[in-house]
Formats: structure tokens, C-alpha cells, sequence
């Protein structure tokens, strides 16, 4: 069955560089403290092996929560730990060989950054796109500048695919990104290096509700 995505409200990624010694497993734990909808494991430095055994772990824990597990590039570490679906980019294996992989019962998000890119994500028949980056960032290597708002309106004025806000998005800007349309924001640095991960997160989710 595939998982439901209307619940998603802060999309959740680890990354081991941000989160200040604290293992992978304690970060997704902390997050699961605040009741988080959708976690997704991207782990740019690790080796395979290392990935596998840390996406057991989570997929245990993201299931005894009810929470929404997704494995970021690794398709083969997803199917093998039943992840609730992958999430690719532009450069990676085409949507339709990924479907063919995974199935049609599993997720498929793609990050997009632009309307062209938007309108051929939905007619690949991914699951949800990512929209963004909607402000500078430094976590991701390979980004692309900033799109801004105009790209994020863009799919919020034309599309009803389910979307997340991702790029730059921090407490102090959140609220300016739901006030576009975003009902789901993803924020790396923000959360996995936060002082207090579980309590950034709820009041993360807290202004996300009021949107609702
Ligand atoms: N995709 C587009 S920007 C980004 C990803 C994975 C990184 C966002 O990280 P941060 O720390 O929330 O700016
Ligand atoms: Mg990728």
C-alpha cells in the first residue's frame, strides 16, 4: 500500500555532517519524539554497507511510529529495507525505470526547479515534487541558485501534485513559505542541528498547523 502524503507538514532529512555527533539513528529518533510525518535518509558520505544496516534501524522505528520512511538516490537500499518510496533528481535514473524497480505501490518524489521540470515530473507519474531551492543554501553540493517564490507560485497557482518546499527554509523564514501555499516545507540544517531536535520540530510543525 502505498503511504498517505496529506499528512506530511515538515519533511524531515538527516545529514551525519550537520548533526553535530549525534548518530543518525538518535537524530530520526529525536524526530520521531515531535511526531514527524515523513522522514527521509540522505547520506551523502556513507558507504553502502553503513546505509543499509542505519536504514534497518530507521525503518523499524519509522514504523513503529507510523511515520513515512524515504530513501534519498539509493533505490536498491529502499526496496531492501522497505522504504516507503525514494526520492530522486534530475540527474538520476529516469522516474519510469525507477517505477519499474520499485513498483507502483511505493513513492516516487523528484526534485524540481522548474515549471518545465514540474510539468514533465507529473506527466512521469511521480508521487510528489520537490520545489526549490526557494532560498540560498549551503547543505546541498550540486544546487542550483535560488528559484525563489516565483517557481514555488508557479505550482501552487497551476498543479495539485503534492509538493515540499525545500532550500534555505529556517524558523525565522517558515512562515513567509506556508504563506505561498507550502503545506509541507523540508528543512535540513535547521532541525538536524538544532540544539534541541525534538523541540525545533514541534514548533516547526506548530506553525505549519496553522495553515491548515
Ligand atoms: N534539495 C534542494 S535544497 C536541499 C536539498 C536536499 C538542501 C536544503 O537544506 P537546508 O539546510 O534546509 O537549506
Ligand atoms: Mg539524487
Amino acid at each position: 500500500m502505498k503511504m498517505n502524503m496529506a499528512d506530511w507538514d515538515i519533511y524531515c532529512l538527516t545529514d551525519a555532517g550537520l548533526s553535530r555527533g549525534r548518530s543518525t539513528v538518535t537524530v530520526v529518533s529525536e524526530m520521531l519524539k515531535a511526531g514527524a510525518t515523513v522522514i527521509q535518509y540522505r547520506e551523502k558520505d556513507k558507504k553502502a554497507g553503513e546505509m543499509f544496516e542505519e536504514c534497518l534501524a530507521i525503518r523499524e522505528l519509522t514504523r513503529q511510529a507510523g511515520c513515512c520512511f524515504i530513501v534519498n538516490d539509493h533505490i536498491e537500499i529502499a526496496m531492501l529495507c522497505d522504504a516507503d518510496g525514494v526520492h530522486i533528481g534530475q540527474e538520476d535514473l529516469p522516474v519510469a525505470s525507477v517505477r519499474q524497480l520499485i513498483g507502483d505501490d511505493k513513492i516516487i518524489g523528484l526534485s524540481t526547479h522548474s515549471p518545465e521540470q514540474c510539468r514533465a515530473a507529473i506527466k512521469a507519474g511521480v508521487d510528489y515534487i520537490g520545489v526549490g531551492p526557494v532560498f540560498f543554501t549551503k547543505t546541498k553540493k550540486d544546487v542550483c541558485d535560488p528559484v525563489g517564490f516565483e517557481y514555488l507560485d508557479y505550482v501552487v497557482g497551476n498543479h495539485s501534485i503534492p509538493f515540499v518546499a525545500i532550500g534555505g527554509i529556517k524558523a525565522g523564514n517558515i512562515k513567509e513559505v506556508a504563506s505561498h501555499g507550502a503545506r509541507c516545507c523540508a528543512l535540513v540544517s535547521e532541525i538536524v542541528g538544532a540544539d534541541d531536535i525534538a523541540d525545533m520540530l514541534r514548533g516547526l510543525r506548530s506553525v505549519i498547523a496553522e495553515f491548515r
